[in-house]
């Protein structure tokens, strides 16, 4: 059998260029590349940009009319597409991180600035590029509805990079069953790369087997939501799965997504989302599932899945909120939800209010394990203001005053400048919330996110012991740890409280979480990784899980006890020199006079949170 690579941009073939004759250690898959390219120049064909085999064998062989009924079950993979995947080799294929060599490190880093990722390798790679099938193994034997409901793929764009938006909708149109992909609306927020103009249409235009891309252009940059929102408004099929315009959809991603809205038009669904890599476009796992939350600042965040989650690692579990912008949703409940609110400007927050409309008015979300999408996170945004001063503080107002009811406080107490924000006109989006008869935000957290005050307290309890932490032993030393960076070893220095003018770190909180963070620096916490004998103690990331980063506070012995398998906290008064030691009450180094001890929290030690809601 010949297999048929053709390089989808002409990157490709330079790259090739470049290394084939060297001895570069990549020489053996640019060799079989070479193979390739010669067996496809034999091919008619080998002119037509990117072609894949014939698509959805797995599902076109069952006749419409011989289904017995909506309830049958098949198997909607396209093992023709898979097998052929499978063979793929060259840059970034299977997933596989792409080698930047040094003559290239100049055209990289100029792509990367004006992007937040590298566009040069994105440009190596086929638009058609292989990814890894990394779902769980069960995923692979599932079968869905027969009848599932047809899609429109919304993908808005702002400046995407060229071969990056390609590749976002030719893996749709490849790893989609074409009886269900409708049609592909891409929707571009004003940009002004002239490549995503005429070139985009004319590219389209051209394409065999892909009439169904379409590009709607706004006339002034409205931002994510309006985008999404005008790509919604021409949707014509049933469901609506809007994506971000720099994703890849992973092995038959879309039945997944499609089967539970098929049993019920008010269920939303999430994919899992995987990671491209923004320097390398390696493509790999996130995590294996997360249920999704926010602090009480409205920063996205996880909760663990629930026991009876873990026991079926393939089926779709509930999820309070949903990440961001990837997700599907019949037509006709985003509708009756009124969309996204049209006052939410620019993008942030609109998953908040999609997410507690679609659960507080009637529906459901869940998370589907056996559909993914990889997803660029940039590294940072290229694209600059938008000139509309503090949108984000607006969106999360309009958010938190339309659907959070009392719990809105918990966020105006972090963030007082929100209270007198205004929002701007909501009557109708409280009108809305009326007129469907929408649950209070109580009923969310109670029935929903009941997890997640455990997690994320909207009022945080008192710290247990704080202030400085002074040694018995020679009490002009305090521990200090000195404004260290990431993995720094920390000690003691002269305690400087009182002293004008002397500089360190010497305040610290024992946190409800059980952790040791420095009162200005809360998110470092005080860690200890090693089990040798004087093990030092370093500033790290805080994760928030005990483990490494336990500590707690013995009043009667006046330790500070790191750990599950308990050490002490112990110096070298001499070295100045901070570690933790196994707990002797004959050693005075190991005694400490903190500053604040809270008596009344230390007895809540089991439950922090006791008495607070
Ligand atoms: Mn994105």
């Amino acid at each position: 059998m010949t297999v048929v690579f053709v390089f989808t941009n002409f990157k490709d073939a330079e790259k090739f260029k470049k290394t084939s004759s060297s001895d570069d250690p990549e020489e053996e898959v640019w060799a079989s590349l070479k193979q390739k390219i010669v067996e496809a120049s034999d091919n008619p064909e080998a002119e037509v940009i990117p072609r894949l085999p014939s698509r959805n064998v797995g599902i076109e062989h069952i006749q419409e009319d011989s289904l017995p009924d909506s309830e049958a079950m098949v198997d909607w993979h396209n093992y023709t597409l898979i097998r052929a995947e499978k063979e793929r080799v060259g840059p970034g294929e299977q997933g596989k991180p792409l080698v930047i060599s040094k003559e290239e490190e100049g055209s990289h880093d100029s792509l990367f600035r004006s992007n937040g990722f590298s566009g040069y390798a994105s440009d190596l790679i086929s638009v058609d590029r292989s990814v890894p099938d990394i779902r769980h193994p069960g995923c692979k034997t599932k079968l869905y509805h027969a009848a599932l409901p047809t899609v429109s793929v919304v993908i808005p764009f702002y400046n995407e990079h060229w071969s990056t938006l390609l590749r976002t909708f030719h893996s749709v149109i490849n790893r989609s069953p074409s009886k269900l992909l409708k049609e592909v609306i891409l929707v571009d927020d004003a940009s002004n790369k002239p490549e995503l103009k005429m070139q985009l249409d004319d590219y389209i235009s051209k394409l065999p087997k892909m009439p169904k891309v379409s590009v709607v252009r706004m006339d002034t940059r409205g931002g994510l939501i309006t985008a999404r929102l005008a790509g919604a408004k021409k949707a014509t099929a049933e469901v609506i799965i809007f994506l971000d315009s720099h994703t890849e959809a992973n092995v038959n991603w879309l039945p997944p997504l499609l089967d539970p809205i098929s049993q019920d038009y008010r269920t939303a669904v999430c994919p899992f989302i995987d990671v491209v890599d923004f320097n390398n476009f390696e493509y790999r796992a996130q995590d294996e599932g997360a249920r999704g939350a926010f602090d009480w600042q409205l920063f996205y965040k996880r909760l663990p899945l629930l026991p009876e989650d873990l026991k079926h690692p393939t089926e779709p579990f509930k999820s309070p909120v949903m990440a961001g912008g990837l997700f599907a949703i019949s037509a006709k409940f985003f509708w009756e939800l009124g969309g996204y609110d049209p006052g939410l400007e620019i993008w942030g927050g609109e998953q908040y209010e999609l997410s507690f409309k679609i659960w507080q008015c009637g529906g459901s979300m869940v998370d589907a394990p056996c559909s993914r999408v990889g997803h660029i996170y940039r590294k940072y945004s290229p694209f600059g203001g938008s000139g509309k001063g503090d949108y984000l503080g607006r969106n999360y107002k309009r958010v938190a005053a339309v659907w959070m009811d009392e719990y809105a406080e918990f966020i105006y107490t972090r963030r007082p400048h929100y209270r007198d924000m205004d929002p701007g006109d909501i009557s109708q989006q409280v009108a809305l919330r009326k007129k469907l008869e929408c649950k209070p935000f109580k009923w969310f957290m109670k029935e929903v996110a009941f997890d997640l005050p455990k997690h994320y307290p909207p009022v945080e309890p008192e710290d247990f012991v704080s202030g400085e932490i002074r040694s018995q032993v020679d009490s002009g030393l305090c521990v200090d740890s000195g404004f260290g960076r990431q993995g720094q070893q920390f000690g003691l220095s002269d305690c400087m409280k009182g002293k004008a003018g002397a500089a360190g770190e010497q305040r610290f909180a024992l946190s409800w979480r059980k952790d040791i963070r420095p009162m200005n620096r809360r998110k470092m916490c005080w860690d200890v990784n090693s089990y040798q004998e004087e093990a030092p103690v370093t500033v790290y990331d805080c994760h928030g899980q005990g483990g490494n980063q336990f500590w707690k506070y013995d009043p009667d012995h006046k330790w500070l006890i790191h750990g599950g398998n308990p050490r002490c906290l112990d110096h070298d008064p001499k070295g100045r020199r901070l570690f933790v030691a196994r707990c002797d009450e004959n050693k005075a180094t190991q005694r400490w006079t903190i500053e604040n001890v809270n008596l009344d929290q230390l007895a809540k030690w089991d439950d922090p949170m006791k008495d607070l809601f």
